[in-house]
């Protein structure tokens, strides 16, 4: 068994999606490791020589660095194979990537934007929100990626492949950012897609961390005026 020090680390803030990402994916598959909260904000030269994107999540294990949480969670899927985040099936697994890095792109400039623009700017970087942008997020970006989300998943328990994989961890993950934004998907809009990612998040290995993070120190930035 390996000692704490030499367990592999995990840097990034918890509030951050790719972050959970990572660390629903090490849950899942039960990977020991060490958690170093870091902020990719005024990163440090040591930081930025890990990731030199200046962007979280890091992985280090050893001389193994990894930054970006896509080659974090294909690498842990081939070095800890089971159980498996990626189905078996060719196609299944490429739609499978195809979420994810859906996901990783449009779901960050849209459903985590929401919380950057209301909750990081104001209270975390001391700038003002952009009102216009955050408007436009919510009322023609976001309507657009949910309709999208809502065919994809059909009346499908996952999004792909018959079984929980990479692809509900990616999309799921930005809507805790998006509920400390003190917003909720409108159930009577789109309510399969909402009571999939109510149902993704109570899964077991995933549970508590939405739990931690909905009650962790960014709690007390969550607007009281919504629901
Ligand atoms: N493609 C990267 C994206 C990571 C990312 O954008 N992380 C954000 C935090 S949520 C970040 O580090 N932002 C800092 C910046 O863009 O300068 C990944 O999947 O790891």
């Amino acid at each position: 068994m390996k000692t704490s020090a030499s367990l592999p680390i995990l840097h990034g803030s918890n509030i951050s999606p790719y972050v959970r990402k990572v660390r629903v994916a090490l849950a899942f598959k039960a990977i020991e490791y060490r958690s170093i909260q870091q902020s990719p904000f005024n990163a440090s030269v040591e930081f930025k020589a890990k990731s030199p994107l200046s962007k979280i999540p890091c992985w280090e294990d050893g001389d193994l660095v990894l930054p970006d949480s896509s080659v974090i969670v294909g690498y842990l899927e081939h070095r800890y194979p089971s159980p498996s985040l990626f189905p078996d099936n060719p196609e299944e697994r490429a739609r499978a990537l195809w979420f994810e890095e859906y996901a990783d792109t449009k779901l960050g400039e849209t459903v985590a934007a929401v919380f950057f623009q209301r909750v990081v700017r104001p209270n975390v970087l001391k700038q003002k929100t952009d009102s216009k942008h955050l408007e436009h997020l919510l009322n023609q970006a976001l309507p657009e990626v949910c309709d999208y989300l809502t065919g994809c998943l059909g009346d499908h328990e996952y999004m792909t492949g018959g079984q929980f994989s990479i692809a509900d961890i990616a999309i799921t993950s930005p809507f805790v950012n998006f509920a400390l934004a003190g917003e909720a998907i409108d159930k009577s809009r789109w309510p399969s897609l909402s009571s999939y990612i109510e149902r993704i998040h109570a899964i077991p290995c995933y549970a508590p961390i939405v739990r931690d993070d909905l009650n962790g120190p960014f709690l007390k930035f969550r607007p009281k005026s919504l629901s």
